[in-house]
């Protein structure tokens, strides 16, 4: 593998030269940087990372946690972020936490020995912990504390936009599956239901769901232990519980939306993989991973965020299961 000394030694100048040159850390005369340039396009040079992390005391590394990529809607995320993180000429360390306080600690942990220069990090659990670190922090949806920005979805709204729409769609029996307690947005997102169903002067029922299912996972306990057939509107707080619960009711004969109707949340790409196609609250993700991204870029580089919460817009996207 090429290395500076061989750079140093085909171009005629010094290591010390070279090595300025290519950490962009001291003068170098226009005439050798293009001798050097074209050395290093000849051999193919990769500079190796790590050590110019060290020499430019910059990892060039941004920390991405996630709860795991097997929900939908987070593996889009992370790609996005990971495309836009990766044409900022970062690399991207990504880490999983599978909602688990202590998982994520360890996934902080890795992170400052990198020396990742940010982090954005989605469904946070160790606030305090988060608040401490040296480095900027953009969090998705977990409010962590008024100097690092958080970045959510109009969750509230969402729910009462589910709400609103099995209504209208005649349903007078309704059934939350709500997130769970620590999950915060969907806390915002029952709120939101529950709300509306009080303005229009209707009782609901809900329940909680113990995590994001799996897609392979055998039928969740709280799914067996409903009686569908007292619903004719369900409202699930994520898309991939929502697909789980579908593919349960499927498996159990109900027609939908003939018997039931029902509506996700995230509109993820599964939606539309699955027959009937799912009725559900769009969280426009590009936007969410974008304004992630720019301001924790923005950060990065020494500029400071005006706004500690950014709230994104959510739409309802009506398809076959309403
Ligand atoms: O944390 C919430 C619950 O699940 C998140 O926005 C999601 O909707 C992603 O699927």
């Amino acid at each position: 593998m090429t290395s500076i000394r061989d750079i140093a030694l085909k171009s005629g100048l010094s290591i010390a030269t070279v090595s300025r040159y290519i950490n962009a850390s001291g003068y170098v005369s226009s005439e050798a940087a293009s001798r050097i340039e074209s050395v290093i396009k000849a051999e193919g040079y990769i500079p190796n990372q790590h050590a110019k992390a060290l020499f430019n005391k910059a990892s060039r590394t941004i920390g991405l946690v996630f709860p795991s990529l097997v929900n939908p809607f987070f593996a889009q995320m992370s790609t996005i972020l990971g495309n836009a993180v990766q044409a900022a000429g970062f690399s991207t360390i990504l880490c999983f936490t599978e909602d688990r306080a202590g998982q994520e600690r360890e996934a902080l942990d890795l992170l400052k020995g990198y020396r990742v220069e940010g982090m954005v990090i989605c469904r946070a659990i160790n606030k305090t912990l988060i608040d401490q670190l040296n480095f900027p922090v953009v969090s998705f949806e977990t409010s962590i504390s008024p100097r690092v920005v958080t970045v959510r979805s109009d969750n509230y709204r969402g729910g009462r936009m589910a709400f609103e729409h099995l209504y209208e769609r005649g349903c007078r029996r309704l059934l939350h599956l709500k997130g769970p307690t620590a999950f915060q947005a969907t806390q915002d997102r029952c709120r939101g239901f529950l709300d509306a169903a009080r303005d229009r002067g209707l009782q609901v029922d809900v329940r909680e769901a113990a995590n994001d299912y799996a897609l392979n996972q055998n039928v969740p306990n709280e799914l067996a232990n409903i009686q569908f057939d007292q619903y004719d509107g369900l409202f699930v707080f994520n898309d991939i519980n929502c697909l789980t619960t579908v593919n349960h009711l499927q498996r159990q004969g109900f027609r939908i939306p003939a018997d039931i109707k029902v509506v996700g949340f995230d509109n993820s790409y599964l939606t539309q993989f699955v027959e009937p196609h799912l009725t559900t609250i769009e969280q426009p993700v590009k936007d969410i991973s974008m304004a992630c991204f720019q301001h924790l870029i923005r950060l990065i580089g020494g500029g400071t965020v005006t706004e500690n919460e950014v709230v994104v817009p959510v739409n309802l996207i009506k398809r076959d299961t309403t």
